[in-house]
């Protein structure tokens, strides 16, 4: 069994401004002279956190974490009034990658993400497949309109009817029938905190209730807090309404840019977030895709079946 690496401190830290008023947290963890590689956390909007570090061996890789824009502890944080969505795209923090990496005169580096964090990872290898040396990817996204349909209008609600329950209740019943994410787009930007407040809480419980195959009480408590429920759900609804800023399908019909970039894929094969079939299609789409779908695993990177497929990975690609 791959259990997590002991929890390390960072080496070093910093706030790196990316434009437009953004500072953005990063550090780095492990030995300085290891072979590098970035996390990229989920939401978007979810930020790292210091487990995150614990998936690579801290012996052997340079392990890089940041909060993406207006998530985590990077400023303005989205939950402010201060915090500037328009600013805030797929392309933005593809960009940010590329400022960071160089920031830190990193030549090439492993790039690692689940769920929305895999969406990054391909958008960012798609662009600059020459700055990337291998992908790890888990719980694979790519914004397709079935992908957010199947969350947020009404699939997934099939698997946990009391969960989506609770998920409708703010949606005004006149607009139930409408398209979910605009509708909370509304919600979410309502001058009203009632408003506001509850819908985020509506939005992010929806998806801490979906993450695991069994009920986690840290998942649903660290969901429930006011501020990273707002900054959550309001960067992950401004995401998805935009489709990511992708044309339709646009990263599995890019796929091939990534074609001798080595690639594993671990997927939980009870995923309701983001269900097998987009693993799969990826595998298609990129032929020497590693895909290994674990048999009791919801979509959280640390459950118990995933965890240790993921540690795996980074070992066996870690060299040295
Ligand atoms: N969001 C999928 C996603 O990227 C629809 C994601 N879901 N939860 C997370 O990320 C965290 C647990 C990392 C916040």
């Amino acid at each position: 069994m791959n259990g997590f690496y002991p929890e390390i401190e960072p080496y070093r830290h910093g706030m790196l401004s990316v434009g437009e008023g953004n500072e953005v947290y990063w550090e780095e963890c492990g030995n300085p002279n290891g072979k590098p590689v970035v996390f990229l956390h989920g939401g978007p909007g979810g930020g790292s956190s210091a487990k995150n570090r614990c998936l690579f061996d801290p012996a052997r890789y340079r392990i890089v974490l940041f909060d993406q824009r207006g998530c985590g502890r990077s400023t303005p944080h989205c939950s402010t009034p201060e915090a500037d969505l328009a600013s805030n795209t797929t392309w933005h923090l593809v960009a940010d990658m590329e400022r960071l990496r160089e920031h830190l005169e990193i030549d090439r580096w492993q790039v690692f993400g689940g769920s929305w964090g895999s969406t990054l990872a391909l958008a960012y290898g798609e662009t600059h497949p020459e700055r990337t040396s291998e992908l790890v990817l888990r719980g694979v996204f790519t914004l397709r309109k079935a992908e957010l349909d199947w969350f947020y209008n009404g699939g997934a609600g099939n698997l946990f009817p009391e969960a989506w329950a609770r998920f409708l209740e703010p949606v005004p019943v006149a607009r139930r029938g409408e398209d979910l994410i605009a509708v909370y787009h509304d919600l979410l930007h309502d001058p009203d905190p009632a408003v506001h407040q509850s819908a985020a809480l509506a939005w992010s419980g929806w998806e801490s209730r979906t993450l695991t195959l069994r009920p986690r009480q840290d998942l649903l408590d660290a969901f429930s807090s006011p501020e990273f429920a707002l900054a959550f759900a309001r960067i992950e609804n401004h995401y998805f309404r935009n489709g990511g800023w992708f044309e339709e399908g646009q990263l599995l019909r890019d796929a091939g840019k990534l074609s001798g970039i080595p690639c594993v894929v671990v997927q939980g094969r009870y995923d309701v977030v983001t269900p097998a079939k987009t693993a799969w299609d990826l595998k298609q789409a990129l032929p020497g895709t590693e895909l290994i779908i674990v048999g009791d695993s919801g979509h959280s990177f640390d459950e118990p079946g995933t965890l240790p497929e993921l540690i795996s990975a980074t070992d066996r690609l870690a060299g040295g």
